[in-house]
């Protein structure tokens, strides 16, 4: 039997003016100054988020692809398709309860990447507005999101063990929007970390309903895993299901990174019957999301030291999901 091999998706942060220069997009997620609905008019979907205040401080995360790409747009999902890969998200627009509208626009979504045949669910982001602010029942909107988000999953079946890496954090404005990358055929092997508790056996002391994700998943065009890509899920300084460091932004950066390291090296591959296994230097289109502004030049210097003088990073001033967490970071090792 032939094993189909087929390219695994990449991206790379672009400027936002640089955008036209580029061929064969299946995706451009512009971090940007204001939200929008998704939209496919440019033969790829384009998501705009709010997670820059000034259009300067914006870029595009953009996937490419060297197939012909097909657009669409269902229920309010935009995506794009090539064959192997699906790109799709969508928005909840600002309310004062998002676990219904959440669970909806899940489901939808979920829905529709089984008729399309993308069923292999790599990577979530999630971008809620006002993420640490009570909802109208006094719910944290963070909690409220995760509500709707479990429910989704359960509607369509998902397992624990079967949810994709993902981020869930703060935006400046428009609402809940997301983004997800699911494959046809590719392998995905779901990690936890040893370190950490999985975030879906979290205890009820954080929420109604735990955040249903993966710390990370292994994404191989091969049926035996040997090698891939690592898409990390955004990671904070948290051991078991607690936060430590609280109010010490470096050493929060720190324990994060340790986190991350931990789970994309050899102990964790071995538990997961993966061979490869990486370091912090193999990561790549890295973001770093830190909640207070004067503390980006502390928490550069810390990943400067750590990650490949070549790799994008990306930092963002933005709240994280958690109001004791100061930072969270997440890449992709390709
Ligand atoms: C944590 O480890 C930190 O709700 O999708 C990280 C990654 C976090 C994803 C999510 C939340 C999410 O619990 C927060």
């Amino acid at each position: 039997m032939t094993q189909q091999i087929s390219a695994l998706p990449t991206a790379a942060f672009v400027p936002l003016d640089e955008l036209d220069e580029i061929s064969g997009v299946l995706g451009a997620i512009h971090y940007t100054d204001g939200a929008s609905d998704p939209d496919v008019s440019p033969g790829h979907l384009r998501l705009d988020l709010h997670m820059a205040r000034e259009p300067a401080e914006g870029f595009a995360e953009v996937w490419t692809t060297d197939r012909p790409v097909e657009t669409g747009e269902s229920g309010g999902i935009g995506y794009a398709h090539d064959g192997e890969h699906l790109i799709c998200g969508g928005r909840v627009p600002p309310s004062g309860n998002y676990a219904e509208a959440t669970r909806a626009a899940y489901t939808t979504m979920l829905e529709l990447m089984e008729s399309l045949g993308y069923q292999r669910c790599a990577r979530m982001w999630n971008f809620v507005n006002d993420i640490n602010a009570d909802n109208a029942d006094g719910l944290e909107v963070y909690r409220d999101f995760c509500l709707g988000r479990a429910e989704a999953f359960e509607a369509r079946n998902f397992s624990d063990t079967s949810v994709p890496a993902a981020t869930g954090i703060g935006s400046l404005g428009g609402g809940i929007s997301f983004y997800v990358l699911a494959s046809r055929s590719n392998t995905l092997t779901p990690i936890e970390n040893s370190k950490q508790v999985s975030a879906y056996n979290y205890p009820k002391q954080y929420g109604p309903r735990p955040p249903k994700f993966a710390r990370a998943t292994h994404v191989s065009a091969t049926e035996d895993r040997a090698a891939g890509q690592v898409y990390v899920s955004g990671t904070s300084s948290i051991r078991g299901h607690e936060t430590l460091f609280a109010g010490d932004v470096e050493k929060q950066t720190l324990l994060a990174l340790e986190n991350i390291a931990h789970l994309i090296g050899p102990e964790t591959a071995a538990d997961h019957r993966i061979e490869q296994h990486s370091t912090l230097a193999d990561l790549d289109t890295i973001k770093v999301y830190v909640r207070h502004r004067e503390d980006i030049p502390a928490v550069r210097r810390i990943c400067e030291e750590h990650f490949s003088p070549d790799a994008q990073v990306a930092y963002l001033n933005v709240d994280v999901c958690r109001a004791d967490l100061s930072v969270e970071l997440e890449g992709i090792v390709h």
